[in-house]
């Protein structure tokens, strides 16, 4: 099977240790696939690896965001990574190995047979320390809460970074709600899905198993959950 209409959009800040054993894997994996990475200003040796790797797969590049309009932030790069994209289907998911890439395939073949949105839903989130598994829940009732009174399209996993989308669908409804995007957020998928119309879009789920990072420290803080509450009300 060939890959030869996605793109892989991976966001990266400080990976170095994980995205270049993670393009092999993607570019090995997924024939002709092509992958993005979106990188804030790492400041380790993220951008060396990506350039050499670059160098040995004619289908992975390079976006170096340090001076990008939209400013820094996860949001903002996936935003641009899916721009960037010259392919029909996007896929979104992080550089560090938590996001399983043996279920590309799988969010890719429900794309392909006729969804507009493939969201990979987590089963099981293992490691966390309790304070975080308690905020995370509390944010999900909300998130769930706010797309359900406002009539707005709701899965399995409102917060999850991993999904496929089809290009097309996923351009004209940020062009249409582009303030409504937090770019500094970690939450792309609510920013879209409150955009959204209930049952405007066929929405397929691929559970997974969500698992610590392979390398590296988090850079999930405080202030990613007060970007998420603004999320909640723009
Ligand atoms: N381009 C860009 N990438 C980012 C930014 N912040 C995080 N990332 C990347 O986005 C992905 C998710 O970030 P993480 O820090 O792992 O967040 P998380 O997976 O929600 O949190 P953990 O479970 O603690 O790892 C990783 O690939 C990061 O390198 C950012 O501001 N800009
Ligand atoms: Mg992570």
């Amino acid at each position: 099977m060939r890959y030869n209409d996605l793109t892989i959009v991976l966001p990266t800040l400080n990976e170095e240790a994980n995205v270049g054993s993670l393009i092999e894997e993607l570019s090995d994996s997924y024939n002709g696939v092509r992958i993005i990475v979106v990188d804030d200003g790492s400041t380790d040796g993220t951008r060396r690896v990506v350039d050499a790797m670059a160098r040995m797969y004619k289908t992975v590049s390079l976006f170096d965001r340090r001076n990008a309009a939209l400013g820094k932030g996860l949001t903002a790069s996936v935003i641009d990574g899916i721009r960037r994209s010259k392919t029909d289907y996007v896929l979104v998911m992080d550089a560090d190995f938590q996001h399983p890439y043996r279920h590309v395939g799988e969010l890719y073949r429900k794309i392909r047979g006729n969804c507009d949105l493939a969201v990979a839903v987590r089963r099981k989130v293992e490691d966390w320390p309790v304070d975080r598994r308690i905020v995370s829940k509390l944010m999900i009732f909300f998130g769930y809460f706010v797309l359900f009174i406002t009539g707005k399209e709701l899965c399995n996993d409102i917060f999850s970074g991993y999904f496929c989308i089809r290009k097309k669908k996923f351009i004209e409804t940020y062009e249409q709600s582009r303030r409504r995007f937090v770019l500094k957020g970690y939450k792309v998928l609510f920013d879209f899905l409150k955009c959204t119309k209930r049952d405007s879009l066929r929405i397929a789920e691929v559970p997974y198993t969500f698992t610590s990072r392979k390398h590296g420290e988090s850079k999930v803080g405080i202030s990613h959950g007060l970007h998420l509450i603004k999320s909640f009300f723009s």
